[in-house]
C-alpha cells in the first residue's frame, strides 16, 4: 500500500468502478436528459465537454474526494507561493508568473522575481519589434527576412507549436524556422535557402550545454562566418536565450545579445519565457501578450476554482479514472484545427516527461500506474489512419478532441464539414453501433441472411469510448494560452495525485550520459568490447562501414 492507494477515497473508487465498468455511456445518457448541462463547463471563449465520459455524479464526487484527500489545494498553494516543490531539483516551480502582470511581488524560492520578468520581456519585445519593423538590419544594412531558432525539447517544442498554431497572426514577410535534430539534414535543409545576411539565429538552451543544440549552434554559426566579414558583424547576427551566460559569451554571443531564462522555469513549460522570442517575431507583442493573458486567466481560475468547477482539476481527475481504474494505458490529443498540428507533440513531452515516472516523491517505487502514453495527430487525418484503432481495438483510449467554431478564413464549406466530423466521431466513439442496428441497417440495404450473418460482427462497434470536447470560438492567441495553461495544470494535478515530482526529468540524463562516452569511442574509432554484444556488434558495424570521407560539418 502506498500514500495514494491507503487514500479512502482510492477504495470508494474501486468499489465503483465495479459497478459502474460495465454500464454503457448509452444507459447514462438515457437516463439523464441534462447530462450535458450537468457535465460540461465553458470558460470565456471555450467549451468543456466531458459528458461522453465513463462516469456518472457519484464517480465524479468520489474522484473530486480523491483531489482534496490528495491535498491537491495544498500543493497548489505551494506552487503558486514559489515554494521549491520541484525538490529532487531543489527548485521552484515559477512559469505561471512569467504569464502574471505582476500587480504584486513574486517570489522564486524567497526571492523577488517579477521584476525581473518584466524587464526580460521588455528586452525580448523590444528586440522582436525591431526586427518586424525592419529596424534591425543585419552587416549589409538589410534587413531580416528569417529568423531560425535552435533549441531541442523544452527550447523547441513549445515555441514551434504555438508560431503554427498563430499563423494566422504572423508577419507575412517573416520566416521563422526551427532547428533540433543533430542530424545534420535538419539544419542543412533549414539553412540551405536562406542568406546569411538576412537571417537572424536564435540559440535557445537553458543550459547551453545540449549536444543537439551546441553542434547545430556551432553549423550555424559557421554558416554565417562564410558571409560575414569578421566576428565584429556576429551580434547583427547570432543572439541567444540561456540561464548560462558565461557558455554563450564564450560560443561568441555579445552580452547584449542575451536574454535570461531562470531556474525556477523549466524547459518544458518554458515558452511563456524569453524562450519564446521566435513566438515574439512571429506574432508581435500585443498578440504575445494576449496569449500570456490567457493562460494568466486560467492560472486564476485553477488558483481559485473550487475544485469542482475546475477545469484542470476534471481533465486531470478523468485521466486519473481510466489510467488507475479502468487499466487505459494512453491518450490520444486530437486537434480539429489543422494549424495546431504540432499541439498533440508538445503535450507530449509536457505530460510525458512531468509524469513519465515510477519513483515517488518519498523516494519509494509506486504501486500504481503514472503517467499514460500521449500520442496525437491532426484529427481528421487521423481518421483515416488510427481511429480504427480507437473505435474498434481491443484498447480503451480516451481522445481529447479540439475544435475552432470558426476558422479563420470563414470558408463554410470547408468548416461545416469539418466541424461535422468531429461532432460525429465522438458520438460515435460513445453510441457505438449494435448487432441489431448492423441487422436493420444490412437489410435495408437487400442483403440475405446470411451474407449479413457473415458480415454482422465486423460491423459491430462497441462504443463506450470516451471523449472530452473542447470547442472554442476561434484559435486566437489569448483561447491558445488558455488551452495550454489547461493542459499544464491538468499535469500538475495528476503529478499530485501521483505523488510525483512532475518538475524534474532524469529520467533524459542517463542516454545523455552514455551518448557522450560513445561519441568518443566512434572519434577514437577502434573496434570495442566494453559494452553489451548487442552495443558492441552495432557500434563496431557502423565503424566498419561508416563513410572515410566524412568532413567536420563547419
Ligand atoms: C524540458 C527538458 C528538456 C530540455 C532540453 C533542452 O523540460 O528539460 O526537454 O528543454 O533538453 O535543454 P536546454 O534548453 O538546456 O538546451
Amino acid at each position: 500500500m502506498s500514500r495514494l492507494t491507503d487514500l479512502p477515497a482510492w477504495e470508494q473508487l474501486q468499489q465503483h468502478y465495479e459497478t459502474i465498468k460495465d454500464v454503457h455511456m448509452r444507459e447514462l445518457f438515457a437516463q439523464d436528459q441534462t447530462r450535458f448541462e450537468r457535465f460540461s463547463k465553458t470558460f470565456n471563449e471555450i467549451l468543456f465537454d466531458f459528458s461522453k465520459n465513463r462516469i456518472d455524479q457519484h464517480s465524479l464526487d468520489l474522484l473530486l474526494q480523491l483531489a482534496e484527500q490528495s491535498d491537491v489545494t495544498g500543493w497548489r498553494e505551494k506552487m503558486f507561493a514559489g515554494e521549491p516543490i520541484n525538490h529532487t531539483e531543489g527548485r521552484a516551480v515559477q512559469h505561471t508568473a512569467l504569464r502574471s502582470p505582476c500587480a504584486q511581488p513574486i517570489y522564486a524560492d524567497g526571492v523577488r522575481i517579477d521584476l525581473e520578468i518584466k524587464q526580460e520581456l521588455a528586452r525580448v519585445k523590444a528586440l522582436a519589434e525591431r526586427v518586424r519593423t525592419r529596424q534591425w538590419l543585419g552587416h549589409s544594412n538589410q534587413p531580416i527576412t528569417d529568423v531560425v531558432n535552435i533549441g531541442i525539447g523544452g527550447s523547441h517544442l513549445g515555441p514551434l507549436m504555438v508560431t503554427e498554431a498563430l499563423r494566422p497572426y504572423s508577419i507575412h514577410d517573416l520566416h521563422i524556422h526551427y532547428v533540433s535534430n543533430i542530424d545534420e539534414n535538419h539544419i542543412n535543409n533549414s539553412l540551405e535557402s536562406l542568406n546569411p545576411d538576412t537571417t537572424l539565429i536564435i540559440i535557445a538552451s537553458k543550459s547551453f550545454t545540449t549536444q543537439d543544440t551546441m553542434v547545430n549552434a556551432q553549423t550555424a554559426k559557421s554558416w554565417l562566418m562564410k558571409k560575414l566579414k569578421s566576428e565584429l558583424d556576429l551580434p547583427k547576427h547570432l543572439v541567444a536565450v540561456t540561464s548560462n551566460a558565461e557558455a554563450a559569451v564564450q560560443f561568441g554571443i555579445a552580452r547584449e545579445n542575451i536574454f535570461k531564462m531562470w531556474d525556477w522555469v523549466g524547459g518544458r513549460y518554458s515558452l511563456w519565457s524569453a524562450i519564446g522570442l521566435s513566438i515574439v517575431i512571429s506574432i508581435g507583442s500585443e498578440n504575445f501578450d494576449a496569449l500570456l493573458a490567457g493562460a494568466h486567466d486560467v492560472d486564476e481560475h485553477f488558483k481559485s476554482a473550487p475544485l469542482a468547477e475546475n477545469i484542470p482539476v476534471i481533465m486531470a481527475l478523468l485521466g486519473v479514472w481510466y489510467n488507475n481504474f479502468f487499466g487505459s494505458e494512453s491518450i490520444a490529443v486530437l486537434p480539429y484545427d489543422q494549424n495546431m498540428h504540432r499541439f498533440p507533440a508538445y503535450l507530449q513531452q509536457a505530460d510525458m516527461e512531468s509524469n513519465g515516472k515510477s519513483c515517488d516523491r518519498d523516494g519509494k517505487d509506486v504501486d500504481y500506474t503514472t503517467g499514460p502514453i500521449l500520442f496525437g495527430e491532426i484529427g481528421i487525418a487521423s481518421q483515416h489512419a488510427f481511429y480504427q484503432l480507437l473505435h474498434q481495438g481491443t484498447k480503451l483510449v480516451p481522445a481529447d478532441m479540439l475544435a475552432p467554431i470558426a476558422n479563420f478564413h470563414c470558408i463554410a464549406t470547408h468548416h461545416r464539414a469539418l466541424m461535422s466530423n468531429v461532432f460525429a466521431q465522438a458520438e460515435a466513439l460513445m453510441n457505438g453501433k449494435t448487432a441489431e442496428e448492423v441487422h436493420a441497417e444490412l437489410t435495408r440495404q437487400g442483403m440475405s441472411e446470411s451474407e449479413i450473418d457473415m458480415l454482422l460482427p465486423y460491423k459491430v462497434f462497441p462504443g463506450n469510448r470516451p471523449t472530452n470536447t473542447f470547442l472554442f470560438y476561434t484559435l486566437n492567441p489569448r483561447t491558445l494560452g488558455s488551452l495550454i495553461a489547461f493542459y499544464e495544470h491538468k499535469i500538475f494535478v495528476q503529478g499530485v495525485i501521483w505523488n510525483l515530482d512532475s518538475f524534474d526529468q532524469w529520467g533524459v540524463e542517463l542516454g545523455k550520459v552514455l551518448a557522450t562516452n560513445i561519441l568518443n569511442e566512434i572519434n577514437i574509432g577502434k573496434e570495442v568490447s566494453n559494452h553489451d554484444c548487442s552495443t558492441n556488434g552495432l557500434i563496431n558495424y557502423y565503424l566498419k562501414r561508416k563513410p572515410k570521407s566524412e568532413s567536420n560539418g563547419s
